[in-house]
């Protein structure tokens, strides 16, 4: 029983230093967007951005091929249908830098061609350090995106095992 309770006191101590990736954020960090494949088109931004942690005061970088590609940031609607007409701001030139300042949900896409409708758009959760300390729910898309992910991965495990 006592041999037990050590066990589980001994997880808890050894797990929880690994449940987020970035468990003091005391040093900011660029976050280089689609990190060796850049601002592109043909990369998966949903599961870039899920890999990290994007803390108020870090900052977001945009390299790209400024012929082909530029970035625009947009509201949710916009970047949910992929509409340039009310941009906040629009960039033409790289490696484009975008300073995290205030805790909230940033959103991103290309402009060029029909880039945007492929997936080339990007929305990051910037989360306050003192507050949040990255837990999954915190995430762009809140917990339906998490959970979604999550049967996923459970509906893959089980057709697996069957
Ligand atoms: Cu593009």
């Amino acid at each position: 029983m006592k041999m037990g309770r050590a066990i589980a006191l001994l997880f808890v101590v050894v797990i929880s230093p690994a449940a987020t990736q970035r468990p003091t954020p005391d040093q900011p960090v660029s976050h280089f967007v689609g990190d060796g494949d850049g601002w592109n088109t043909g990369v998966n931004y949903v599961k870039w951005s899920k890999d990290q942690i994007f803390y108020v005061g870090d900052s977001l970088v945009f390299k790209f091929w400024a012929i082909t590609h530029a970035v625009d940031e947009v509201r949710a609607n916009d970047y949910k249908n992929c509409n340039t007409d009310n941009i906040i701001s629009s960039d033409q030139t790289s490696p484009t830098n975008f300073s995290l300042v205030i805790p909230g949900i940033r959103y991103f896409i290309c402009p060029k061609s029909d880039h945007c409708s492929q997936g080339m758009k990007l929305a990051i959760n910037v989360v306050d350090a003192n507050t949040t300390k990255g837990s999954a729910a915190a995430r762009v898309g809140g917990g339906k995106s998490f959970m979604l992910a999550l049967s996923i991965v459970v509906g893959a495990m089980l057709g697996v095992m069957t």
